[in-house]
């Protein structure tokens, strides 16, 4: 086994981190990849208005789950749960522990690259671990790499490999830093860490996050999801504006709805009765014990306490998952869209679709029967406001037929 690590102080992390550990990956052919980041050094002040640990720590798991390889890239706390210094000698012994027998690779820039024999035990560290170094141009490969190459080969037997980043993405994270003070940078940043850094207020960034535009409330809502989530959140935004152009809904609170849906789904369930209790939310004995009919809840709490969403987006978001008697046009079209959204696939999903567009209602109620229908069959109970959807539907005349 292969094992990449990546050190630093990702402060924050970046579009860049992520385009060197990808290359790494392919170029090393790594089985893991842990991205390490560094406790304060003592005698180095991080600078002011860097991020607590957990928080730096939750930006770099965001980072590692954005890149979409789970079973390979992944946040390490080691460094910042241990006590006292943090040497990389140190880290490395305990991976190799951990891992017994695996093969160590330390990823590292130019800089590091450069003082590397400066560092604390360097005989350990290339004793433990090859060295990966990247570089940004060939010249950085070749003209600044080569001499210390053959100077760490010489001196400590290391094994160095180096790579040149063709299209690394090319922002300091000083230079971030100072760009997010500004209301800037949101390119240089997977959407979730952006959304983090919104969130919590980091590094000098003010929204308001009750006026936020479309990018910045998708950045907000994914970085409360696994990025796996993340497609059925656009699927859901993209048919929810379409559905709202059909039948004549605000396509714009559509979206916004759509964006912020499932923005609690992955609290467990003392956290979404906590959230229920903050807000008031009164629960019937099913929802409960049911952790997976709170997230539309709790969900809908957020979206209006937190982003200022108005009535109809709130109501939007609460009924999304069970439905409801007498349901406006948004509701409907939120519930839907998360039924039909284009990552969908299941037996019915096509007649679904042309209902949902041929007849809203007719759509809505085949949607509500198939959810029964997959509970019975799952012997779980029905929640009775699906009933009660169903119920009014029939009564007003609605059936299923095309
Ligand atoms: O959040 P999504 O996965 O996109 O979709 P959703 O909000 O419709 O949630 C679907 C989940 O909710 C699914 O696991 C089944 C559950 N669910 C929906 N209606 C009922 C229900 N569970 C129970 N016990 N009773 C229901 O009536
Ligand atoms: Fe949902
Ligand atoms: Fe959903």
């Amino acid at each position: 086994m292969k094992i990449g690590i990546y050190g630093g102080t990702f402060n924050p992390p970046h579009l860049g981190h992520m385009a060197a550990a990808r290359a790494a990956v392919a170029a090393l052919g790594l089985d893991k990849l842990l991205f390490v980041p560094a406790a304060v050094p003592p005698h180095k002040q991080l600078p002011q208005g860097t991020p607590r640990p957990e928080h730096r720590l939750a930006m770099v798991e965001k980072m590692a789950d954005a890149m979409s390889m789970p079973k390979v890239v992944q946040a390490s706390g080691i460094e910042l749960e241990r006590e006292g210094k943090s040497y990389t000698a140190d880290t490395l012994a305990s991976v190799e522990s951990q891992y017994p027998g695996a093969e160590l690779w330390l990823l590292m820039g130019t800089d590091m690259f450069l003082t590397l024999h400066q560092w604390h035990d360097p005989q350990a560290i290339m004793r433990l671990a090859g060295i990966c170094a990247f570089g940004r141009t060939r010249q950085d490969g070749e003209a600044l790499f080569a001499p210390q190459r053959d100077y760490l080969i010489r001196m400590f037997d290391a094994r160095v490999t180096t790579i040149t980043l063709p299209d690394l993405v090319d922002i300091s994270s000083t230079r971030l830093r100072e760009l997010l003070a500004q209301g800037e940078g949101r390119e240089y940043l997977p959407p979730a860490v952006y959304g983090y850094i919104l969130m919590y207020r980091l590094y000098g960034t003010h929204a308001d996050l009750t006026h936020l535009d479309l990018p910045c409330l998708r950045a907000c809502s994914y970085s409360m999801m696994k990025q796996k989530r993340v497609p059925h959140v656009m699927g859901v935004e993209e048919e929810a504006e379409r559905l709202a152009l059909r039948w004549g809904a605000d396509p714009g609170m559509a979206r916004r709805a759509a964006i912020l849906h499932d923005c609690t789904k992955y609290l467990n369930l003392e956290e979404q009765l906590e959230l229920c209790q903050k807000y008031g939310v009164e629960l019937d004995d099913l929802e409960r014990q049911a952790v997976k009919l709170l997230h539309s809840k709790t969900g809908a709490c957020i979206a209006r306490a937190v982003f200022g969403e108005p009535d109809q987006v709130y109501e939007a978001i609460c009924w999304h998952t069970t439905a409801k008697a007498d349901m406006t046009t948004l509701e409907k079209i939120i519930y839907m869209a998360d039924y039909i959204e284009p990552n969908r696939d299941f037996d019915g999903v096509e007649r679904l679709r042309r209902l949902a567009y041929s007849d809203l209602d007719k759509g809505l109620l085949l949607g509500v029967e198939t959810t029964i229908q997959e509970m019975e069959e799952r012997h779980l109970p029905i929640h009775k406001k699906t009933i009660e959807a169903r119920q009014w539907l029939r009564n007003h005349g609605v059936t299923t037929e095309e």
